[in-house]
């Protein structure tokens, strides 16, 4: 259950199940505070994949850029603190992985609806790129793809599935990623949807 996909990268299969019971309602209170919108990229380009936060800082981006901010920009609030079943999560699986002292402020929670995808990037405006990055996969399957730290490296493919979480760390931090189309499906507790969290040291 525990497998690596490249240098620094850490996979362990199911190790978010025991904390879903947790989890998923703690989810919900979140996204009531803080809906799930689709952000501009400063491209002017509409994301498929729809985002929110929690923590002390929030990734946002509209035409100005791309930042980590304290302030829901669509609230003018702050973004809901991290749930306790959040960083419980957050802080076993940086542990399994080698990884004690992480102490995430921020949480990116993407969803994804089926045909949404997330192109090949590179995730750098954290401060410090010493702290991994852990990812939690929840609801239907997707395809993930991870190359190398050059944009043109040969990239592999991966099934994320319900409950599996990535920690990338050391020179898998940097290495370009991202999700091909979501397929349709029903997931018994989530729908029609993939949702992925993302714990990060971003301040
Ligand atoms: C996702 N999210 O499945 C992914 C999981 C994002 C994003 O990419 O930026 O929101 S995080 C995957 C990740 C993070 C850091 C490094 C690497 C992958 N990597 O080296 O491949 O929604
Ligand atoms: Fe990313």
């Amino acid at each position: 259950w525990r497998e690596t996909m490249a240098e620094g990268a850490i996979l362990l299969r199911g190790f978010a199940l025991p904390f879903e019971d947790r989890v998923l309602p703690a989810l919900r209170e979140v996204i009531a505070q803080a809906p799930f919108r689709h952000m501009v990229t400063p491209g002017g380009y509409t994301m498929s994949v729809a985002m929110s936060n929690c923590g002390a800082a929030g990734w946002v981006t509209d035409r100005s850029g791309y930042r980590y901010g304290r302030l829901d920009p669509e609230t003018g609030r702050p973004w809901p603190a991290l749930p306790s079943a959040f960083l419980a999560l957050a802080l076993a699986a940086a542990t399994e992985a080698g990884y004690p002292d992480f102490r995430p402020d921020a949480c990116l929670i993407n969803r994804y609806e089926p045909g949404a995808k997330l192109s090949l990037h590179q995730d750098k405006d954290e401060r410090d790129h010493s702290h991994p990055i852990v990812s939690v996969s929840l609801g239907l399957p997707a395809t993930f793809q991870f190359g190398g730290l050059n944009r043109n490296d040969p990239v592999r493919k991966y099934a994320l599935r319900h409950g599996d979480v990535v920690v990338w760390g050391g020179p898998s931090r940097l290495f370009y990623h991202g999700v091909t189309e979501l397929k349709d499906g029903d997931h018994e507790s989530l729908g029609r949807v993939r949702i992925n969290l993302t714990f990060r040291g971003a301040l």
